[in-house]
């Protein structure tokens, strides 16, 4: 445990040092919205891309593609974004390993209880995890090198489930 939270302060202080970094844009890129939930902070970038880019422009700035732990969250997240005329985001859920294995690229944990597959859906058509801004505000699976729009996550939850 010792080992485990010591490993998570040099994290979060590798997170407060690149946050002190520009964030507004990836490589001027524009970034939409910033918002925040429980431990957690999120910026929404507008660009389109497919989900290993966005992953790597999340990991760029320290952060990760978003991960969807509770509903809560969910529904902060879809609340925060909801003014804004955004189709669908990539997140960091995946079942690229095993199919129907979903777990959380970001954190390497499996899908929890909180699970809003839309109706019919997983169907097989993708191995990762997209959100729908509209119509039913419901996940989906889709494949991989479609390109969307994304959201990532500090993941400082992490440390608050280890801590004592
Ligand atoms: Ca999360
Ligand atoms: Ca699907």
């Amino acid at each position: 445990m010792k080992i485990t939270l010591a490993i998570c302060k040099i994290f979060l202080l590798g997170l407060n040092l690149t946050a002190a970094g520009p964030v507004e844009g990836i490589n001027d890129e524009p970034s939409s919205l910033k918002f925040e939930y429980g431990d957690s902070s999120y910026i929404l970038y507008h660009t389109a891309v497919n989900w290993y880019t966005a992953r790597n422009k999340c990991r760029q700035q320290g952060l990760d593609l978003v991960s969807i732990e509770t509903e809560g969250e969910n529904t902060a997240i879809l609340n925060a974004i909801s003014s804004f005329k955004i189709e669908s985001f990539w997140t960091a859920g995946s079942d690229k390993w095993q199919e129907d294995s979903w777990y959380w690229d970001s954190t390497g944990l499996d899908f929890g209880p909180t699970q809003n597959w839309t109706s019919g859906q997983p169907n097989h058509s993708g191995d990762c995890l997209l959100l729908w801004n509209v119509i039913d505000h419901l996940w989906d699976d889709a494949d991989c090198l479609h390109l969307n729009q994304f959201i990532c996550e500090s993941q400082t939850y992490i440390c608050s489930e280890t801590s004592p």
